[in-house]
């Protein structure tokens, strides 16, 4: 039912979409549950079948019809805060150790990718910025600080379920780990001006040797980790 997800290729994509399955499938089941309802009483009370409407005071027993309603709601409403909780702090707080850095800089219209080079530090000789072009190894954590130039930015990996706003002033640390090589989509999901719908790149990435084969190309050395 949810094929149209885009294909996932990063190490916490199942629990993003796990997360998307549950508040899905509980706010589609009560959407329909709620349009069925206003059609029964679209029916129920028309003018041709003299139908008269009961008034419910809330008093006793009836104010179960508000409180029952209230009572499911909060606990669904609960349920997903549990298990959104619970994502977000595998994500979002506990940052695990990196093999790579890169630093993203979002800015109308480009995103510019930041890689420390061979000596792993940044703010040497050796970095180098490549426009639109993110090349990761497969099946290694990469760390990532974004930041934007001007505007907000909003750097966006469908396949890698990564949606993170780049914020001028401010650095936001983040990773991911890419389990397969190939080519995936890059865009900005914040409307940033009108060059909004040109802000996008592409994601490569490499087997572990392809990888080495392209550090080499860049900087003629294999490339250590940042600190
Ligand atoms: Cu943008």
């Amino acid at each position: 039912m949810l094929s149209w997800l885009p294909q996932n290729i990063s190490t916490f994509g199942g629990d993003v979409d796990h997360l998307f399955r549950i508040i899905y499938y509980i706010t589609g089941v009560w959407f329909v549950a709620a349009e069925l309802l206003l059609l029964y009483f679209l029916v129920r009370y028309h003018k041709s079948r003299r139908a008269k409407s009961v008034y419910v005071r809330g008093n006793g027993a009836q104010s179960a019809w508000v409180l029952v309603p209230v009572l499911v709601v909060l606990v669904l409403d609960l349920s997903i805060d549990k298990v959104g909780g619970e994502v977000w702090n595998r994500i979002k707080i506990d940052l695990p150790p990196a093999g790579d850095v890169v630093h993203i800089t979002g800015k109308q219209f480009n995103w510019e990718f930041t890689y420390p080079g061979p000596d792993g530090k940044f703010g040497t000789a050796d970095d180098q910025t490549i426009e639109n072009e993110l090349h990761v190894p497969a099946g290694t954590v990469v760390r990532f600080e974004l930041t934007s130039n001007d505007v907000i930015h909003s750097f966006f990996i469908p396949t890698l379920r990564l949606k993170q706003d780049a914020m001028p002033g401010r650095r936001i640390k983040g990773w991911f780990e890419a389990t397969q090589p190939g080519t995936y989509e890059i865009a900005c999901a914040e409307l940033c001006g009108f060059g909004h719908y040109s802000m996008h790149g592409v994601l490569t990435v490499h087997s572990a040797q392809d990888y080495r084969k392209w550090v080499q190309s860049r900087w003629g050395a294999p490339q250590t980790a940042a600190k």
